[in-house]
């Protein structure tokens, strides 16, 4: 059986990395980066190694159900993306979303009503280090499984997990996407806005001088989870909350990267998301409104346009 190729678009840290285990792998894959650039791109491995991704390789004019489009973007460029790709794929083309926050497949489904749409999460960590090398920083694991509104497809469920197994591994195949995208949301919710806030690395965040705005915003994010329908105890969320500052404690959150280096950050649809979910439901998220405030904040004082 032929394996699904993978067209990336974007050359991000994390695209980037998904592309080297293409390469390692010899899984077919085109890196395609968003705006025109001829530069070469390395990704240095966790074991030293590093891998020379094939940059601007010629990809298909249309895409087919032989290819996976995925998009590793930011939220907020999800749906120019899929408005410049929606007359490249046809219907059965499937589309694979992943991204931090929630919304995205919301926004990618306006213009590609049709398309098989998957929904993933990862916890492998990777840095930008230089304009042409990214760094794999930290082993994680990837939550894959169809958008809500995908009809399954056990073939396709299985040519997913073999090529993503391949390059990307391990890989978790769940049917319940959107309980493992809203607990990493209250993972990013913690860590992004308060790592940029108080410029530290979110290992930081394990002082006791964090740990009761940590605390609220994980009950705030717990209610409103809770009253859109998810089983889960708020104590498993501060678990994977202190799990993820614990195993990326060295790291810098991206949040922290995008302020440092003046771009939008995906405030919006983190605790702009939580914000919005509690606001239909009257419940109260004082703690989330005032990191998105402050984030807001230090974007408008840093010239960064939104
Ligand atoms: O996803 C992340 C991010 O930085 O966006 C975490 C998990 C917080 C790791 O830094």
């Amino acid at each position: 059986m032929t394996e699904l190729a993978l067209r990336i678009v974007g050359s991000g840290a994390i695209g980037s990395l998904l592309g080297a285990g293409a390469e390692q792998a010899a899984i077919p894959y085109s890196l395609m980066p968003r705006k025109n650039t001829s530069r070469t791109l390395e990704v240095i491995k966790q074991n030293r190694e590093t891998v020379r991704l094939k940059h601007n390789a010629p990809e298909p004019q249309t895409l087919t159900e032989k290819d996976i489009l995925v998009l590793p973007l930011k939220a907020y460029q999800l749906a120019d993306a899929a408005r410049a790709w929606q007359h490249r794929l046809l219907p059965s083309t499937p589309v694979l979303l992943l991204h931090n926050g929630m919304g995205g497949y919301e926004a990618v489904r306006q213009y590609l009503p049709q398309n098989p749409l998957f929904l993933a999460t990862t916890s492998h960590a990777a840095l930008r280090v230089s304009s042409n090398c990214v760094q794999h920083t930290g082993s994680g694991r990837t939550d894959i499984g169809p958008a809500p509104d995908t009809t399954r497809s056990e073939d396709l469920a299985h040519q997913i997990v073999r090529v993503f197994s391949a390059c990307f591994a391990p890989i978790n195949w769940r049917e319940d996407m959107l309980s493992a995208l809203w607990i990493k949301l209250t993972v990013n919710a913690v860590i992004n806005p308060l790592t940029a806030i108080h410029n530290i690395p979110n290992g930081e965040l394990a002082k006791p001088e964090y740990t009761s705005c940590i605390a609220s915003v994980i009950t705030e994010i717990f209610r409103v989870m809770r009253s859109e329908g998810y089983d889960i105890s708020k104590d498993a969320l501060r678990e994977r909350v202190y799990e993820v500052i614990h195993a990326s404690a060295a790291n810098y959150s991206s949040m922290h990267q995008d302020i440092a280096h003046q771009r939008a950050t995906e405030i919006d649809a983190i605790n702009g998301y939580v914000i919005r979910t509690a606001k239909k439901k009257g419940i109260d998220v004082s703690t989330n409104s005032f990191l998105y405030e402050k984030v807001c904040a230090l974007q408008a004082s840093k010239g960064v346009l939104t």
